[in-house]
């Protein structure tokens, strides 16, 4: 029932492999993200959070500096670094697999040099040398849609056709990342990043069209704004009952991999989904 997915990693020949929807494991290392600044007050606490989400089985843990929520203020690669590489070393040498969530190609290169081993990029490799640093370094890329930038990209963002919009954009982007010679893409709608309720709505009922480019894709509607409006909750961490529905929903249309800051509440959603899902198809007789 289950769709296996297959990510080269590049150098080395080592592919990951999995089979319906893993998770990936969140771990902001900044004083603002929207709903877990500030959480790890040191180095260590961070990395015993990452390997805590590597234990409850995330496929990956994504670590990040800079906070890209609506209105967030840029930090400088200085800071930036300074911010994840002590994280991403610290989680290597724990055997915990790292992805780099970054913009900027020098933050991509410094934390591959410390062991990250895929790249996530919600800019969708605006930084003209970001494909260059992941085809050296032969690295994976996820490609996020943004439109804008974060401190704008809430203002009134308007298409015509969003899923078709962001559809060719990352199928674009994708093929010329992969014609560049990255050894593989995963591609993300972005979820928030310059878009309406409706917008992610949309985007999150056309994962299966998303699905269909042939690439994984990934989806991060953990505690999200939009999430807030349906489910009048303002404090993003209260939102994981919302969270959960959004993401078993796209597990069912083909999500390969799911960007979550509750990884334990969502292995044990998806243990469930799985064995139902594992005995689907059964007689449609009425009981
Ligand atoms: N969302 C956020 C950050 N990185 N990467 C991908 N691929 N997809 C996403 O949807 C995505 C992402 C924003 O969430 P978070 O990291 O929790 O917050 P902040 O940007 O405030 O640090």
């Amino acid at each position: 029932m289950h769709v296996a997915h297959e990510l080269p990693l590049g150098r080395g020949g080592e592919v990951l492999a999995w089979a319906g929807p893993a998770l990936v494991g969140v771990l902001n290392v900044t004083p603002d993200s929207f709903s877990d600044g500030g959480s790890h007050g040191s180095v260590d606490a961070a990395v015993a959070a990452g390997a805590a989400m590597a234990a409850q089985g995330a496929l990956f843990v994504d670590v990040g500096g800079e906070s890209t929520r609506p209105a967030a203020k840029p930090v400088t690669e200085v800071e930036e670094l300074a911010r994840v590489l002590p994280v991403v070393e610290g989680l290597v040498r724990s055997g915990v697999r790292v992805s780099i969530d970054t913009r900027h190609a020098a933050v991509a290169e410094a934390a591959i040099g410390a062991g990250a081993a895929i790249v996530n990029d919600v800019s969708g490799l605006r930084d003209p040398a970001m494909l260059e640093v992941c085809v050296a370094a032969g690295v994976p890329v996820v490609i996020g849609h943004m439109l804008g930038d974060p401190t704008t990209m809430q203002v009134d963002p308007r298409y015509d056709d969003v899923v078709a919009e962001v559809g060719q954009y990352l199928r674009a982007a994708a093929e010329r990342a992969l014609a560049a010679g990255v050894p593989s893409v995963v591609i993300d709608p972005g979820i928030g990043f310059g878009k309406t309720l409706e917008h992610n709505l949309d985007l999150l009922r056309a994962t299966d069209r998303l699905a269909r480019t042939g690439h994984p894709v990934m989806v991060g509607a953990s505690r999200k704004g939009f999430l807030g409006r349906i489910t009048g909750v303002e404090e993003p961490r209260e939102r994981l009952g919302a969270s959960l529905a959004a993401h078993l929903w796209v597990a069912r249309l083909g999500a390969a991999l799911l960007r979550v800051h509750d990884v334990e509440a969502h292995r044990q959603a998806l243990a469930v989904f799985a064995a139902l899902a594992a005995g689907e198809g059964g007689e449609g007789r009425d009981v």
